[in-house]
């Protein structure tokens, strides 16, 4: 199939065109590389080196021959976009390509907008283009766990079925989500079930908790095909970040109490998550949501999980409740259903010793790069 991946140089974007390059799809990248231009205003930098996309995608020719198409630009430009989908013919589009920070949505009003409408006018303009000239084609777009928010329910996989004065219907789940970020994903969550209901396109929503881990069979191949590992208090995700502070001995971050119960993956099941909607794909019309994560953990079960494992291994690791710079229930139920990828075959790889030792020791090969300015958290949420 020809499938392209937006937002392809970023975290879970490049892992994912190298596995389905990989399982012989044919791959096309775009990407208008303004994750990297982000890390540089905010002085922040990804753990590993990683390689210009275009020493990447040579790499990767070298080492498999397999050529992987490369479209540099921004899907805010309507112009740019519907010119690359000419070129490249997609067949399926796996969507990446957002701004994907709570924290950077909420420096303030300029990052705000920025996020929201780099998000929404970018998926905006997909639909767009797909109704034009690839109705046939299937979206597969990354949304976000965090859509739902914590309400006091069962969280359902994107629709609810209600009773309400003698009356039954099945309708989207209520979302409450908990930054501006996280309200750019809902709203476009309802504009791409608008172009499903009112075009006929085919989208399946994932909701993905958060992804953890960096190691995939492709990206572990070579060096220079190493992928980012974010620890910033930007960018940075709970348990990576959890294991980098490990490795250079500053204490565990534990906002708050550390209640906070979220849904979490291992980036190697990301990848064949996607590599499953694409290969049962959804039907004209149909605005399909699956809720993408293995397991629930709350933060401080993952610091003590880091603890135990970096101290089996001889580091010195201290867990610290730091004043939660973020507005959210630190204690909360939380109960959601994950169960239609598992239906289609996905084998999770959960979160296990042998894992986090790997991770900690990835991140002890590169402490040496590591800022320790970068990693306390400096936006708050008021
Ligand atoms: P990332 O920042 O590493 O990668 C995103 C990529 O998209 C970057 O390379 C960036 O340059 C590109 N991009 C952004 N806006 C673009 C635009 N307008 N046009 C073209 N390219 C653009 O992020 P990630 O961690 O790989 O996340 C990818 C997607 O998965 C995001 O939509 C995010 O919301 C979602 N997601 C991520 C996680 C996680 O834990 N990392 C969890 C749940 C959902
Ligand atoms: N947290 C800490 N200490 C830290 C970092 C985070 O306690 O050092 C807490 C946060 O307060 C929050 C939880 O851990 O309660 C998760 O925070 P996070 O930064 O790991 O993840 P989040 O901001 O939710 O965003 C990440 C990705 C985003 C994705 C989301 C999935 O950046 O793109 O959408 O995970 S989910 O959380 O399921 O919505």
């Amino acid at each position: 199939m020809n499938v392209l991946v937006i937002g392809g140089d970023g975290y879970c974007g490049w892992a994912t065109a190298l596995h389905l390059a990989k399982q012989g799809h044919r791959v096309g990248i775009l990407d208008s590389l303004v994750r990297r231009h982000w890390d540089l205003q905010l002085q922040a930098d990804t753990l590993t080196p990683i390689a210009p996309i275009q020493q990447r995608l040579r790499r990767w020719h070298a080492l498999t021959g397999q050529t992987l198409d490369l479209f540099i630009g921004d899907i805010c430009n309507y112009e740019f976009l519907i010119a690359s989908l000419r070129q490249f013919q997609p067949e399926a589009i796996v969507h990446f390509g957002e701004q994907r920070s709570a924290p950077f949505s909420m420096i303030d009003r300029e990052h705000a907008v920025l996020t929201q409408v780099n998000n929404v006018v970018g998926t905006l303009n997909l639909l767009y283009a797909m109704k034009e000239e690839f109705p046939a084609c299937h979206l597969v777009k990354l949304g976000t766990m965090g859509e739902y928010g914590t309400p006091n329910i069962d969280i359902e996989e994107g629709y609810i079925t209600i009773e309400h004065n003698g009356r039954k219907d099945t309708l989207p789940y209520p979302k409450q989500p908990g930054s501006m970020y996280h309200l750019s994903k809902v709203h476009d969550s309802h504009n791409i079930h608008f172009a499903c209901r009112i075009w006929g396109l085919r989208a399946t929503d994932l909701n993905q908790g958060v992804v953890y881990g960096v190691l995939t069979d492709e990206t572990g191949m070579d060096e220079l095909l190493v992928n980012r590992l974010d620890y910033d208090g930007v960018f940075g995700t709970a348990l990576n970040r959890f294991c980098i502070q490990a490795a250079v001995g500053h204490p565990l971050t534990v906002y708050g109490r550390g209640g906070q119960t979220r849904g979490f993956l291992d980036i190697r099941d990301t990848v064949r998550c996607i590599e499953l909607a694409i290969n049962a794909p959804a039907q004209p019309g149909e605005f399909r949501v699956f809720n993408q994560f293995t397991e629930l953990f709350n933060v401080l079960e993952l610091a003590l999980k880091v603890q135990e494992a970096g101290r089996a291994m001889g580091l010195k690791v201290e867990v610290q409740n730091f004043p939660n710079p973020r507005v959210e229930l630190e204690e909360h139920y939380f109960n959601a259903k994950n169960t239609q990828l598992l239906d289609l075959g996905l084998q999770p790889h959960l979160l296990s010793d042998s894992l986090l030792d790997s991770l900690l020791n990835f991140a002890l090969k590169y402490k040496d790069r590591v800022d320790e300015a970068q990693i306390l958290p400096k936006v708050t949420w008021k």
